[in-house]
């Protein structure tokens, strides 16, 4: 088997440079051998998606084919939504037959009990994030995701995210070995939760693979960062051993 594991490309546009990375990405996969691939897209690939609207799969379309082609010709696919991409099994489960959850979920794969989630209940100190996650989560909050249009969502998200913009750069910045401790932390709650071999997350925008001792057990903790950076990589498990895998920069 070979799992994949990317997050937080937030994607604004098809056309923007990530956008023809991931592309390129979806449609090597289709060359390998897709009955044996699992493809995981722990949350944040998109900038927004709400609902299952088609209006968002029109902006996405070839990513969608390509999805929709990895799907048929075997590939499993998981989707764990992001706080980016809410409300989307409409879409992604009911059309495309991606397999959509919001909480942390488990596979044992080749014999490694791998954890992954999107990891945004990994910063408890966020309580403004925590507040706003019960809202979108609440189940009378869900409806509005398909009731209210795409073209409404994408106006809002575009109005927030230029909003964000302001700070973004410097969000991450400086608070490196904070955000890092965060991820290492959660991973001890995690495991009594039940435990793993392998946690993958995202979320936190900062690429971290450590050893973690949990009660004298050494797990294995990534946070897959985001595809801001200069170089994009992703995550991929192959043969019970897991590791990085640069994707190739575009031509200039
Ligand atoms: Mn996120």
């Amino acid at each position: 088997m070979e799992a994949w594991f990317l997050s937080d490309i937030h994607l604004k546009s098809a056309e923007e440079r990530n956008g023809k990375i991931l592309l390129r990405f979806l449609r090597s996969l289709l060359e390998r051998n897709p009955k044996e691939i699992h493809l995981f897209m722990l949350g944040d690939i998109f900038d927004l998606w709400v609902g299952g609207h088609s209006f968002f799969a029109n902006k996405f379309k070839d990513h969608i084919e390509a999805l929709r082609a990895l799907k048929a010709a075997g590939a499993r696919i998981t989707y764990i939504e992001g706080n980016h991409d809410v409300h989307i099994e409409g879409f992604f489960q009911k059309r495309l037959g991606i397999e959509v959850f919001v909480e942390a979920q488990y596979y044992e794969i080749d014999g490694l009990r791998i954890r992954c989630e999107h990891g945004d209940l990994i910063n408890l100190e966020d309580t403004k994030y925590l507040k706003y996650r019960s809202i979108i989560r609440h189940p009378y909050v869900k409806p509005l995701g398909n009731l209210l249009p795409g073209r409404f969502w994408d106006h809002i998200g575009n109005k927030a995210s230029a909003k964000s913009r302001q700070y973004s750069g410097r969000h991450v910045a400086g608070k490196e070995t904070q955000l890092i401790q965060m991820i290492r932390a959660h991973v001890q709650r995690a495991y009594i939760e039940k435990p793993f071999d392998l946690i993958i997350s995202g979320h936190m925008h900062v690429f971290d693979d450590h050893i973690v001792d949990v009660d004298g057990r050494k797990v294995r903790s990534v946070n897959l960062g985001s595809w801001f950076g200069e170089h994009v990589k992703v995550f991929c498990v192959r043969q019970g051993q897991g590791e990085w895998v640069y994707l190739p920069a575009l031509e200039q």
